[in-house]
């Protein structure tokens, strides 16, 4: 039987809006353990990393650096430490990939960013100085040397982004220097979802995948529990989709469900959205 842990980091420090921190809480209350267990997974839940509470930092303004730096370094150790299971990593704002990604590789590894956004913004490129903004870079070894000594985890060549329709002209340029592969929504409207899946397959050949899974690469209509939410995203269908064809690959070894914001949703909607993709990626069918 395949075995799944379930790990969460309840933070929202690299967010611009408060909230993120309950995603862990909401994917946990929309049943997320007991679909996978009825999938036939043996799920264990390995509970949430340690992060400070933004209350407690009130003094001080941020950007916080160094407290999410600490916080993606014990989930980074804490991944280290599995063998032999899928981990499913609860965020949490984005800025926890850069501790997923450098956990979960051991060599070299695809990675599958699944955003509005890229989040391949430096300190010098980002608008807004939030680090979930910032998190892709890193890994690709771009941004602040506190951050890239630790996280560097990818070649930007084995990274893949799908659904992107938010770029600042800074991370713009950064994409296109660095090679990154990039399917835009114009890409998904006309190529459309299955194409985009088989040439993500291919051409990331031969590589485990880490999927990265932002909440806010859904359309707002489906998911408006986001933070940056960004008008016209992808449909139910098309997302569920994606999911199929990476799980029918049998590599993907790791998924992100990160940017859930409950306080900002209705119902729960869109921690069920979140739940309901990461079954599809792990192999849940309709027949
Ligand atoms: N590009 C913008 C910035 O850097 C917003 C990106 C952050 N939002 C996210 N990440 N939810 O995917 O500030
Ligand atoms: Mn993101
Ligand atoms: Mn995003
Ligand atoms: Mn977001």
């Amino acid at each position: 039987m395949e075995r799944v842990a379930v790990l969460g980091l309840p933070m929202d420090l690299g967010a611009g809006r408060r909230g993120v921190d309950m995603g862990p809480s909401a994917l946990r209350y929309a049943r997320l353990l007991e679909e996978l267990e009825a999938l036939g997974l043996a799920v264990e839940d390995l509970g949430d990393v340690r992060v400070p509470l933004a209350e407690t930092l009130r003094k001080r303004k941020g950007p916080y650096l160094e407290e999410i730096r600490q916080a993606a370094l014990e989930l980074r150790d804490r991944l280290r430490g599995l063998e032999g299971v899928f981990p499913i990593v609860l965020g949490g704002d984005h800025s926890l990939s850069m501790g997923s990604v450098s956990g979960v590789a051991r060599g070299r590894i695809g990675v599958i960013w699944v955003d509005a956004h890229a989040d391949f913004n430096t300190p010098e490129t980002s608008p807004s100085g939030n680090i979930h903004g910032m998190p892709l870079a890193v890994l690709c070894g771009l941004g602040h040397p506190r951050l890239t000594e630790a996280f560097q985890a990818v070649d930007p060549k084995d990274v893949v982004l799908i659904g992107v329709r938010s770029l600042d002209p800074g991370e713009k340029r950064l994409l296109k220097e660095m090679g990154v592969r990039v399917y835009t929504m114009h890409e998904v409207d006309r190529l459309g979802m299955a194409r985009i899946a088989e040439e993500t397959l291919a051409y990331l050949e031969g590589l485990p995948l880490h999927v990265s899974l932002d909440a806010d690469v859904l359309d707002p209509a489906l998911a408006p529990g986001v933070g940056t939410p960004v008008p016209g995203g992808l449909t139910y269908r098309e997302a569920h989709l994606l999911m199929e064809v990476l799980a029918h690959s049998g590599r993907v070894q790791s998924l992100d469900l990160v940017e859930v914001n409950p306080i900002l949703d209705e119902k729960n909607r869109t921690a069920e959205m979140m739940v309901g993709l990461a079954l599809s990626l792990l192999g849940k069918r309709i027949l």
